[in-house]
């Protein structure tokens, strides 16, 4: 993350005319309400742009928005910032931005009408947990307990799990693969890049340009209520219930309940990985760029993101059918992994159904990512080299991906309790799903 000094102190220099923030992954969010913090403070009179996968208009309103008088605004798509700029630089600036100032208003009430509602509390939440039905099912036990590290995993063995829809929303795309190639008024377009990435793909290949690597553990496990007792480890994996109010005969869901309760006398495991499309993959994008070659420094990129992606998807059907083995029989097709048809799940710090990021601390920490394939955790626990996925696996056939929404406070104390960790913290972290 660039930190806040930084970027105040260059729009000064440059005296810029407006300030722009993206955030990719949650701990960015609260970054953002530091810097329009301090924006306030130095008395900026500039307007701010924010932007990114992880921000959304509701949280600009209710968070940032606040805390900066001079002009905040979320713009879902880059392309849209001319436009926003040229209205924020017009005569009639004020008018729009009191025009945004409305919208947010009615958000932030909407928000605080909603939130007061629609919660549970935690020990009803407790009550209405998944109940998966351990007296007639026995957890398959995986083939190795530990970690294994695979490198220097060849490119051509992965290309064939690329999911090409998210290839094309990168590049600002909205419409799926193959569709995209298909429509009167995206194929021209969308065709000419599928010919430019898979190109370049080619030529990445043929020269061993990405070094991916992967490492894969598995290790006994059992739930004590919300959180995962590893066995004959040091460390324990905390997660978070969802609180929501639900209708019917709807469970209040946690990961924790895919696991084997301790108590119910079954043997269980849990899985982790983290794979990478290796860290090579900037130094080639950083070398176009010194090239003058815009295009090819993000293409490339943007095929690691790919290749780091399907990797995951490949070594997840490994695991599936041979290395935990619960689906020896497996028989599905790209276009079914996508669909996500297999059984089991590999939701992944920081996804909606584990929202905490600072899980991949113990998430490396098991893998023994220090002494295998050496990925690094920033402040902000990203992982470095970008194009990299770490997760859990978890084999129970009913368990499946879902999101936390939103907790309350009750649940933040408690789950900072557990985890010994501080609730500011923790707040700093997944701040979008904390009612507050
Ligand atoms: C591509 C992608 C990846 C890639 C690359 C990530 C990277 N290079 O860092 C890979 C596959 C490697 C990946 C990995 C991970 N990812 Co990811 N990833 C995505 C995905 C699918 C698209 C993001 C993207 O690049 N989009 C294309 C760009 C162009 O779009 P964009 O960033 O939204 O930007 C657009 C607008 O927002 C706007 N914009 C952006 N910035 C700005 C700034 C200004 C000023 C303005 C005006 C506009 C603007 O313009 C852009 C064009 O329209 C999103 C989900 C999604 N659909 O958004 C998840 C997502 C960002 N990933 C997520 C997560 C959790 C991860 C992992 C942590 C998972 C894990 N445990 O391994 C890792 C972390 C990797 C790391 N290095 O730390 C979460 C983040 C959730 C959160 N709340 O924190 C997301 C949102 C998925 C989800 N639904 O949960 N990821």
């Amino acid at each position: 993350m660039v930190p806040a000094n930084i970027i105040l102190d260059t729009a000064k220099k440059e005296k810029v005319d407006m300030i722009g923030l993206s955030g990719l992954i949650t701990p960015s969010l609260d970054e953002m309400i530091d810097v329009a913090k301090e924006m306030e403070n130095q008395k900026f009179d500039i307007p701010v742009l924010i932007g990114g996968a992880t921000t959304s208009k509701k949280h600009t309103a209710i968070k940032i928005n606040p805390e900066y008088s001079s002009g905040i605004i979320h713009v879902h798509d880059a392309s849209k910032s001319v436009s926003v700029s040229q209205k924020l630089m017009s005569e009639k600036k004020s008018v729009f931005k009191n025009e945004i100032n409305e919208e947010y208003e009615k958000l932030k009430d909407s928000y605080n009408n909603n939130k007061a509602t629609k919660l549970i509390s935690l020990e009803e939440a407790r009550k209405n947990k998944f109940i998966c039905d351990w007296d007639n099912y026995n957890p398959t036990k995986p083939t190795f307990e530990g970690v294994k590290y695979y490198d220097n995993i060849p490119a051509e063995e992965i290309v064939d799990y690329i999911d090409w829809t998210p290839f094309f929303n990168a590049w600002g795309f909205n419409s799926r693969y193959p569709k995209v190639l298909e429509n009167d008024k995206t194929k021209n377009e969308a065709q000419k890049l599928f010919d430019d990435g898979t190109a370049l793909l080619d030529q990445a290949i043929k020269e061993k340009w990405f070094d991916a690597k992967a490492t894969i553990g598995f290790f006994p496990a059992n739930s004590s209520g919300d959180d995962i007792i590893l066995h004959n480890k040091q460390l324990n994996l905390y997660n978070l219930r969802q609180q929501i109010a639900k209708r019917g005969k709807k469970p209040n869901y946690c990961l924790s309940d895919f696991i084997a309760p301790i108590d119910s006398g079954k043997k269980d495991w849990i899985g982790g990985f983290a794979v990478t499309a290796g860290f090579n993959v900037e130094k080639i994008g950083q070398d176009f760029a010194d090239n003058n070659d815009d295009y090819k420094s993000i293409m490339i990129k943007v095929l690691g993101d790919r290749i780091a992606e399907a990797l995951a998807e490949k070594m997840h059907e490994k695991v599936r059918t041979e290395l935990w083995g619960y689906s020896k029989n497996e028989c599905l097709n790209n276009k079914d992994l996508i669909k996500e048809k297999y059984v089991g799940i590999r939701p992944a710090p920081g996804y909606p159904s584990c929202p905490d990021h600072s899980e991949k601390l113990a998430l490396f920490d098991l893998l023994d990512i220090a002494n295998n394939s050496k990925l690094k955790l920033t402040e902000s626990y990203a992982v470095y080299p970008a194009s990299s996925v770490s997760g859990w696996y978890f084999s129970h056939p009913d368990s499946r991906y879902f999101g936390i929404s939103r907790i309350d406070e009750e649940q933040l104390i408690d789950y900072a309790d557990r985890k010994k960790m501080e609730k500011e913290r923790l707040i700093k972290i997944f701040p979008q799903v904390i009612d507050l």
